[in-house]
């Protein structure tokens, strides 16, 4: 054997066993086999058509749900090499679809821009697919190729010519590996619509061609970031017409800013790396906050804003009421963190910095009315947070706080250990009733929660300390709150929030998660927010009951054993089961699914609380509207 043949089948077995890897455990590539995982398949395809876009070759792409979710990703790049690998003695095509890694662009030539978490490469796609086919032209000609749980079933043939260049990638996602092959067209839509956002100019559309009404949504964006930040706002009064937005490269780093402020109180900020969402933050994000945070009080102090006895204005002030998207993209990007969306690269936080403080120093001395209202509203939150300060003092002093008092709502657990104890929070007394009854003591408390907590949104913190039903799941945590939040303190290490499967509850859910996500975001980074997955649906015939906790696995037991002979009750409440039921179906450790709740789904919670709290009718009417047909989809 000639020593190309050896390297050759080296080679084969390298691919082999690689694939074999990702199938065994694809856990390890794509995060879960869930809902997650399926749609990350999309979204790297996606990534790389991205890619293309950013290195300046690509204009338009097209996501096609198809009949039997069947995806098709098609975009106008240069399309995938199809020259003999050297190294691989393959087609190229052939190498990036089958090789672990082998996702990157080759050489590491060019603007390489994916990375993280996704990026993991095409070859994983291609082995979690049940078939996947690849369409390429490039060079003058159509190239096509097909696979089978990532092995070729063909080879790359050349089935005509054209003048035209692109990628057409359709792929099966393996229904022996995913929980179930059905792709969400919001949950799509959602990212593509960020893509299209990062990346100015650059059409996406999203078809679904699986029902005889096709659905499409084209999203294309001139404004890039700066049309976000409207998009964002699209339900707040703004305290400035147009967002403050500049795109500087500096030192290999390209920052793209955009901040409107608007009238209320929280603040929002969406960092991105390379066009991932940096959820956990990191050093561009530092580096905007530092620079801000100098540059406000810098102006404040050379116009004379600030009264003497007043102190530096702090960061929180200064943000009240922002809207920012910071984006950058950066030749080798680390992301750290429990989630791998941290941003690591220590260089990128001066740079974002020295950024930022010049490009929006000239921004204020351009524009002083409006630098004017921002550190005015930046003291009006100060003397706010001020004032609030005292008044938690003066709560602390009552006692009100301790956990001396705990609420007499509060059904406690017998433990004492937080590690084991959990502390359901329940809708409506009704619910709360049973699940007192349902539940082991030892080591779960129930608190039950009535009507609608409190509007958060337009309230400042102390009005939201005075109000009953937050200051009772307050006491009942021990954490205190906002500054004096201290995670050590918490009195269980399981909050699961348990509410109806309809609109009130879900609306409940979201107001729970924004007001954790704003006040106690340590729980949900600490992983103690938990959702119960209360059954939808219970199936009785003679003694023999089962419970369903989806419409597609009630579907399926339809399927195997017919319809004849059960009869069906949709709960619509908690209320409606008794003790027992609740136990068994919701409440036993070791039955339930509880699911954890993570940041991404608290800032989703926050968004969507936004559009249904916020000062604006219109998209509170075409948000409902929009989600009218199908209530699950509120569910976080
Ligand atoms: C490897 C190298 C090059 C482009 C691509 C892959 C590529 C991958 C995908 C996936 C979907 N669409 C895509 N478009 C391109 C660089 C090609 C060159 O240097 O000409």
């Amino acid at each position: 054997m000639s020593n190309e043949n050896n390297r050759y089948d080296v080679n084969q077995i390298q691919i082999l066993e690689g694939l074999e890897a990702v199938r065994k455990r694809p856990g390890m590539y794509i995060g879960s086999t869930g809902k997650k995982g399926l749609h990350h398949l999309v979204f790297e395809v996606v990534d790389n058509s991205v890619d293309e876009a950013s290195a300046g070759y690509c204009k338009e792409i097209m996501v096609i749900i198809q009949e039997g979710n069947y995806i098709t990703v098609i975009d106008d790049g240069r399309g995938i090499p199809v020259k003999i690998h050297p190294k691989m003695n393959l087609p190229a095509v052939e190498v990036v679809l089958t090789l672990l890694h082998a996702g990157g662009k080759f050489g590491g030539e060019g603007y390489k821009v994916s990375g993280g978490l996704h990026g993991v490469g095409l070859s994983v796609v291609n082995a979690l697919s049940e078939f996947l086919e690849v369409e390429i032209k490039r060079d003058g000609g159509i190239y096509s190729q097909q696979y089978q749980r990532g092995k070729p079933v063909t080879k790359l043939k050349k089935t005509g010519s054209t003048a035209e260049n692109g990628t057409r990638i359709s792929f099966l996602a393996d229904s022996n590996i995913f929980e179930e092959v059905i792709f969400d067209f919001d949950y799509l839509t959602q990212r593509l619509r960020e893509l299209a956002f990062l990346n100015k100019g650059l059409k996406v559309t999203l078809r679904d061609e699986r029902q005889e009404q096709v659905r499409e949504e084209v999203f294309c964006y001139e404004g890039g970031i700066k049309s976000f930040i409207s998009y964002l706002n699209r339900a707040k009064d703004v305290v400035h017409k147009e967002p403050i937005y500049f795109n500087r490269t500096l030192k290999d780093c390209e920052l793209e800013l955009a901040i409107q402020y608007h009238t209320g109180y929280n603040e929002l900020i969406y960092s991105f790396a390379n066009n991932i969402h940096t959820y956990e933050g990191g050093s561009h994000e530092f580096g905007f906050k530092s620079s801000l945070t100098r540059l406000i009080n810098d102006y404040a102090r050379k116009y004379n804003l600030l009264k003497d006895s007043e102190s530096n204005l702090s960061g929180e002030d200064i943000r009240e009421g922002i809207a920012a998207v910071i984006s950058v993209k950066i030749r080798d990007p680390q992301f750290e963190g429990q989630t791998k969306t941290k941003l690591g690269n220590p260089e990128v936080r001066g740079i974002v910095d020295s950024l930022i403080y010049k490009e929006m120093g000239h921004y204020l001395e351009e524009n002083p009315t409006i630098a004017k209202k921002i550190v005015e509203k930046s003291l009006y939150a100060y003397r706010a947070r001020e004032a609030a300060k005292k008044a938690r003092e003066l709560t602390r002093r009552k006692n009100a706080l301790e956990i001396t008092n705990l609420p007499g709502k509060l059904a406690d657990c017998s433990s004492r250990d937080p590690s084991i104890s959990e502390l359901y929070l329940v809708e409506g007394d009704s619910a709360g009733g049973s699940a007192k009854q349902g539940r082991d003591r030892r080591f779960q408390a129930i608190l039950p929660l009535r009507g609608k907590i409190l509007n958060v949104e337009k309230a400042r913190l102390d009005k939201i300390l005075s109000n009953n039903e937050i200051r009772t799941i307050i006491t009942a945590l021990g954490t205190g709150i906002s500054e004096d939040f201290d995670l050590k303190k918490a009195r269980y290490h399981k909050i699961i929030i348990m509410t109806d499967a309809d609109v009130d509850g879900s609306h409940i859910r979201i107001l729970l998660l924004t007001f954790f996500y704003r006040y106690m975001k340590s729980l949900i980074e600490a992983g103690y927010i938990y959702i119960a997955q209360p059954p939808l649906f219970k199936v009785k015939k003679g003694k023999e009951e089962q419970y369903f906790y989806t419409d597609h696995q009630l579907e399926g037991f339809y399927n195997k054993v017919g319809r004849n002979g059960y009869s069906l009750q949709r709960y619509k409440g908690l209320g409606e089961m008794n003790p027992i039921q609740l136990w068994d179906t919701t409440m036993n450790p070791e039955t339930r699914t509880i699911l954890q709740v993570n940041l991404m789904d608290a800032i989703e919670a926050d968004n969507i609380f936004s559009i249904l709290m916020g000062d604006k009718v219109e998209p509170r009417r075409q948000f409902i509207e929009e989600h009218a047909h199908d209530v699950r989809n509120l569910d976080i």
